[in-house]
């Protein structure tokens, strides 16, 4: 009800290379389109070690940085944006903790990874965040614009 004009914001959600080889695409991607997420844009890529540098640059004097920026240009990644009203704070929910030895039961870490090396996904921690890494990833052109029939169902 009141209608899906305004409250509407975007996401960026990736697979990493580990859910990309353990064949967890369909799984993940139909967990966000089941809670009734927009899918606005996809593609798969092997991003460069410096691509990689960039995307986690926030993260560059802690010790793992280097281990992860080689690890997430290590093969093919799914790269997305979802959209729906709270898609940015509730994806992390659905995500699950960073380390999923802690990650509850039920989120994507908790049910289908083990160790915080090897965590599968990853899904931008905020607005800001959100929109400088759609813009790392997406051109604006890659970014679909269209109404599902669902929407009227789900807002
Ligand atoms: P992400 O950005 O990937 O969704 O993860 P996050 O915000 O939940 O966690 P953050 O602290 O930003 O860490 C980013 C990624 O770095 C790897 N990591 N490794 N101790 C470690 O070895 C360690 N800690 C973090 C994880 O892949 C984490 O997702």
């Amino acid at each position: 009800s009141g209608g899906a004009c305004c409250r509407m914001e975007r996401t960026f959600i990736a697979i990493k290379p580990d859910g990309v080889q353990r064949g967890l695409i369909s799984e993940i991607v139909s967990r966000f389109e089941r809670k009734g997420y927009k899918l606005v844009a996809i593609k798969l890529v092997v991003p460069s070690k410096q691509f990689a540098e960039k995307h986690y640059h926030d993260l560059k004097e802690r010790p793992f940085f280097n281990g992860l920026c080689d690890f997430l240009s290590s093969g093919p990644v799914l790269a997305m944006v979802w959209e729906g009203e709270g898609v940015i704070k509730y994806g992390r929910k659905l995500i699950g903790a960073t380390d999923p030895s802690k990650s509850e039961p039920g989120t994507i870490r908790g049910d289908l990874a083990v160790v915080v090396g090897r965590n599968i996904i990853h899904g931008s921690d905020g607005p800001e965040t959100a929109k400088d890494e759609i813009a790392l990833w997406f051109q604006p052109k890659e970014l679909v614009s269209y109404t599902s029939n669902e929407e009227k169902w789900i807002y």
